[in-house]
């Protein structure tokens, strides 16, 4: 019988070394593999083509998120960058309106330029991306919930439309991790983490991930990995492994302070709105309570005064340090509109709704009452 989550995450790709019996895999730090005669090794020959310890992470990370295939980059952003390689030229991409700032970034601004083309829509209904179909329309790219605006798809209604048309469904899943969400059980085709997140764990790692049960598309992805190279080194695939061993216990202390503070903000009288799909409030709450296992930890709000008072919050906060990223396990806070969206037009922020009061939290799992004190002083004295 498949062991369990949290089994899994400390032993799925991790048998103890056979050379030493050492339990943790070591950290190969190689770059190349001695040959007995060409073309003659252990199997590995050189650390961008694979690495020890980058495989036994791969192995582990595919395991968690119910995959075949596991294969890692330099960072999330490399991640998406070799799907959208994968695409081929030509390829027509219908994406959520709300994504990661840099994912737009780097279709709007780097793939649109490189024989690619991008329709951007609001993927809540799912059935709208139908009127963005183009005869060369090759993926749906879904990230949800959606950073910053915690926006959800409906994977499967979406994956049924697409799939009837010839279409893929990628799902960017960093914000939820394997933990409270597998979009490959519902049917989408690939999944994307920035493993800099939760997966890490640590905020001390950047990193990404592609994962698939498409054996052709795992192939040409890892032929991707080898040959533009953006590739993590061994020591951050040991990081995230180790990261990931903590995986559910972090999740699970990341929701419930989520769960109390997002309580917490929407009872307070100078917060004009929370979103958190954990809230009865959130418009798709019982869509968040149908496709993912939890509701994860991160919350977006909006601060009565405007761009003055959020800036206020921002800089007051003691506990929650103001910096970008999230899924570690210390609390952060940030302004999507000057930090992580900054890269989106100002006239697309202001349709999306990121608003110049809107202040995002990673909830970390420090003590609650110590992090609802650091919010409250930061509003209140
Ligand atoms: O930073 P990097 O590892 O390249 O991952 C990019 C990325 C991809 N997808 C999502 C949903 C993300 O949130 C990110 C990175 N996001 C931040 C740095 C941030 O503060 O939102």
């Amino acid at each position: 019988m498949a062991h369990r989550f949290e089994t899994r995450a400390i032993h799925a790709g991790q048998e103890p070394d056979p050379s030493t019996g050492a339990v943790c895999t070591p950290v190969y730090m190689t770059s190349t593999f001695v040959q007995s005669a060409p073309g003659v090794h252990q199997g590995y020959d050189y650390s961008r083509a694979d690495n020890p310890t980058r495989h036994a992470l791969e192995d582990n990370l595919a395991s968690l998120e119910g995959a075949r295939h596991g294969i890692t980059f330099s960072s999330g952003c490399a991640a998406t960058a070799a799907v959208v390689h994968w695409l081929g030229e030509g390829a027509h991409v219908i994406s959520m309106d709300d994504v990661y700032g840099g994912t737009r970034r780097l279709f709007s601004q780097v793939f649109a330029h490189a024989a690619r083309s991008f329709s951007f829509t609001d993927l809540t209904d799912p059935g709208a991306f139908e009127a963005h179909i183009q005869p060369n329309t090759k993926a749906i790219w879904v990230e949800s919930p959606t950073n910053p605006l915690l926006k959800l798809a409906d994977i499967s209604a979406i994956v049924e439309r697409a799939h009837a048309r010839g279409i893929k469904v990628i799902v960017d899943n960093t914000f939820m991790s394997p933990y409270f969400q597998n979009p490959l059980a519902l049917g989408a085709d690939m999944v994307v983490h920035s493993c800099t997140k939760y997966l890490g764990g640590h905020s001390d790692v950047v990193m990404g991930v592609v994962m698939t049960n498409d054996d052709a598309a795992a192939d040409r992805i890892r032929f991707i990995q080898k040959s533009v190279g953006a590739t993590p080194g061994p020591m951050d695939c040991f990081l995230v492994m180790r990261g990931t061993k903590t995986l559910a216990i972090r999740m699970r202390e990341h929701q419930s302070n989520a769960m109390h503070l997002a309580s917490w903000l929407e009872a307070h009288p100078k917060v004009t709105k929370v979103i958190y799909p954990g809230l009865p409030s959130h418009p798709q709450h019982a869509l968040a309570a149908r496709q993912m296992s939890g509701f994860g930890g991160m919350i977006s709000f909006i601060v009565e005064g405007g761009l003055a008072m959020a800036t206020r919050v921002l800089e007051r906060c003691k506990v929650f340090a103001l910096a970008e990223s999230l899924g570690g396990v210390e609390s952060l806070i940030e302004h999507p509109g000057i930090m992580t969206h900054a890269s989106v037009p100002a006239e697309i922020r202001e349709e999306l709704g990121i608003d110049d009061g809107l202040i995002r939290l990673s909830t970390g799992i420090e003590h609650i009452d110590d992090l609802v004190e650091d919010i409250r002083q930061a509003i209140e004295d």
